[in-house]
C-alpha cells in the first residue's frame, strides 16, 4: 500500500468504466478503507497525486473534508472524495480532535502521547468522528456525510489490525478494540463506515 501511495496519480482497484473519482487522501490506512467502501461503484478510482498536499485550515471536520475534496478536484480536474476524521476524548476536552494526525510523528507516538495526556484519568469516554465530502471537477461540494462511533480509550494498546489510534479505541458492545476486529466489522460500525453508509446511496444516484 505504501508503494502505491508514493506513486503519482494512478489507477486503483475498482471499476474500469465510468467517471474518474480521485481519492484525496495521503493516509494509506484510510485509503484502504475508502477503496473497500467504493469498490462496487461504477467509478474509476484514481490516486491523489503524491505531491499534492492540501493545508487543513478549517475549523471543523466538515470544513477540512470539503477543503480537501474541492482543492484536489480543481487541481486534477476530476471528481474527488475526501475524508476528514479524528478522535475526540472527553477528558481532554475533545483533543486530539481536528489535530489527530498532527498529535505525533508516527501512529506509535500519537498513541503514546494520548495515553500520557490521559494518565490514570478514570473518564475514558471518547468518540471517533468522520466527515466524507465529494466535489465536482469545478470544486463544488455535491455530497457530504458524517459518522460518529462512540467508545473508550484503553490504558494500553490491544490488537494488530487497522491503523492510527485503533489499538487503544475500545468498543464496549463488541468487547474489542478497532485493531482487534475483523476489518469487515470495523467497516460496518466505525465512524467512516457510518459516514459511507449514508453517502453511498446518494453517490449511486449521482452516477
Ligand atoms: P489525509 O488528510 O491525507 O486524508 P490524514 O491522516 O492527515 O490524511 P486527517 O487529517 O483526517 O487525515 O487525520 C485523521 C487522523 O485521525 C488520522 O491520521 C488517524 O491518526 C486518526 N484516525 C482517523 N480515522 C481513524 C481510524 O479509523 N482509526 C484510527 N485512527 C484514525
Amino acid at each position: 500500500m505504501d508503494g502505491e501511495m508514493s506513486s503519482s496519480e494512478g489507477s486503483l482497484e475498482g471499476s474500469l468504466t465510468g467517471q474518474r473519482l480521485v481519492v484525496a487522501t495521503g493516509n494509506p490506512g484510510k485509503l484502504g478503507e475508502m477503496q473497500a467502501y467504493l469498490k462496487d461503484l461504477p467509478w474509476q478510482l484514481v490516486l491523489k497525486p503524491a505531491d499534492l498536499e492540501i493545508e487543513e485550515t478549517g475549523a471543523t471536520f466538515s470544513e477540512n473534508a470539503c477543503l480537501k475534496a474541492s482543492q484536489v478536484a480543481i487541481s486534477t480536474n476530476n471528481w474527488a472524495i475526501a475524508d476528514d476524521s479524528g478522535l475526540m476524548v472527553d477528558a481532554l476536552h475533545g483533543a486530539p480532535g481536528l489535530h489527530s494526525a498532527r498529535y505525533g510523528a508516527t501512529d506509535r507516538e500519537r498513541i503514546e502521547r494520548l495515553l500520557f495526556e490521559l494518565g490514570n484519568e478514570a473518564n475514558r469516554v471518547a468518540q471517533f468522528v468522520c466527515v466524507v465530502a465529494i466535489a465536482r471537477p469545478d470544486g463544488a461540494i455535491v455530497l457530504q456525510s458524517k459518522g460518529i462511533c462512540p467508545g473508550e480509550i484503553l490504558y494500553g494498546p490491544r490488537g494488530q489490525g487497522g491503523f492510527g489510534y485503533d489499538p487503544i479505541f475500545y468498543v464496549p458492545e463488541q468487547d474489542m478494540t478497532f485493531a482487534e476486529m475483523p476489518a469487515e466489522l470495523k467497516h460496518t460500525i466505525s465512524h467512516r463506515g457510518r459516514a459511507f453508509a449514508e453517502l453511498l446511496p446518494q453517490l449511486r444516484q449521482l452516477d
